[in-house]
């Protein structure tokens, strides 16, 4: 079925290079496999991906116009429920906890953080985790998993639709995983995702509104996908548009923007020049605005009650000091943010 073919474009290359290789063979045995000198770079296209996310947007297409609008309020409801668990799963989860440690959690916010971020099914918290730091660490580079030099499509979805560049996966050794290894919430995740992924993705969304609503089984199935595209289209944003379109007032040497648009769409993550430059700062941005970063509102409301603690910040003055030092002179000495 569609969510079996959807799973299987994470599940079937894998398998085989999962079992066969230990880890310091993969490089080696991937050249080898597809017969990659050292030097050169293929482009091979994984058509079964190229296939799976045309049939999904298909589908969103179609959903969009004859499913969402036939919907049951309930079904619209939890759409939306899963739509912001499976954003903070992604932003407060895997990218400022566990990609850059921004703050810590407590196991019963890292739970519902993991359980948020399958849900998003973009790939387990280990490799999304493992992508997203080779990101910071090479941006722009033939090892930065979605290079934007490579152009907008590529580093939007792209980059999921062919085989990565040796340089990823050489100089992707180098990033430090031990700290996940450590996480056995994340570890958890890692073992069990062929299997939690559909459950939560498409599964639960189809049955829970035909079983306690009445939904038709077909709408359920489609606004469950729907929603899936939708929430994969925003989060590339961050990786495409903002790393091309906005100013760059703490950074002007680097490609990534401060992009409101993409802020909005994203729980506060198109703040992108801010966060490369401070990659370690729970905000993502300079001010914590609510409204346009969901995100940190999650994190504080878990402050409150102990869940997340050492959050990490950088001063006012650090910030300045940067936007003089390599900015584009766009925040003015006298902003508390370029927004106002
Ligand atoms: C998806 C991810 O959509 C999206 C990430 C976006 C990130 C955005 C960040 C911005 C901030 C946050 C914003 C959030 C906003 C949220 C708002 C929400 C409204 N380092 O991958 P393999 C090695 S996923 C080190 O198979 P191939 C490693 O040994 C969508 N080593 O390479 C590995 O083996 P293993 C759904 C690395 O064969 C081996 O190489 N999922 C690294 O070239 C092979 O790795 C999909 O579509 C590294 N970085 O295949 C799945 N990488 O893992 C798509 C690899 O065993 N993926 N190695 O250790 C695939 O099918 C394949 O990965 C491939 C490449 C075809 C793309
Ligand atoms: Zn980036
Ligand atoms: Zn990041």
């Amino acid at each position: 079925s569609l969510f079996l073919a959807a799973a299987d474009v994470i599940s079937l290359e894998k398998c085989e290079s999962t079992k066969l290789q230990t880890q310091s063979q993969t490089t080696q045995h991937y050249r080898q496999q597809r017969q990659i000198p050292k030097s050169k770079y293929h482009l091979q296209i994984v058509w079964r991906n190229v296939i799976a996310f045309v049939i999904l947007h298909s589908l969103s297409v179609y959903g969009l116009f004859w499913a969402l609008p036939y919907a049951k309020v309930y079904t619209i409801g939890l759409m939306l429920i899963y739509s912001y668990f499976g954003a903070v799963g992604i932003t407060a989860g895997a990218h400022r906890l566990w990609a850059h440690k921004c703050y810590k959690a407590k196991w019963p916010l890292r739970l519902i953080l993991m359980f948020g971020q399958t849900m998003a099914f973009q790939n387990h918290i280990y490799e999304w985790v493992r992508d997203h730091r080779v990101h910071h660490k090479f941006t722009d580079t033939d090892a930065d998993p979605h290079n934007s030099k490579r152009g907008f499509f590529f580093s939007h979805m792209g980059w999921l639709m062919v085989r990565k560049h040796v340089d990823v996966m050489d100089k992707g050794k180098t990033v430090d995983m031990s700290d996940l290894e450590q996480d056995s919430i994340v570890m958890w995740q890692k073992k069990h995702y062929l299997k939690l992924v559909p459950l939560l993705t498409f599964v639960m969304p189809t049955i829970i509104p035909y079983a306690f609503w009445n939904e038709k089984l077909s709408t359920a199935f489609i606004v469950a996908i729907l929603r899936y595209v939708i929430s994969l289209n925003f989060t590339w944003l961050v990786n495409s548009a903002a790393h091309i379109w906005g100013m760059k007032p703490y950074d002007k040497t680097i490609s990534a923007a401060e992009n409101l648009p993409v802020a909005a769409l994203t729980f506060g993550e198109g703040f992108h020049n801010y966060h490369h430059a401070f990659p370690w700062d729970y905000k993502a941005a300079e001010l914590g605005n609510y409204s346009l970063n969901l995100s940190t509102a999650f994190i504080d409301m878990f402050a409150k009650i102990g869940w997340a603690y050492d959050m990490k910040m950088a001063t006012k003055e650090m910030v300045m000091k940067r936007a003089k030092r390599t900015g584009d002179g766009s925040r003015s000495e006298h902003d508390g943010d370029i927004w106002g």
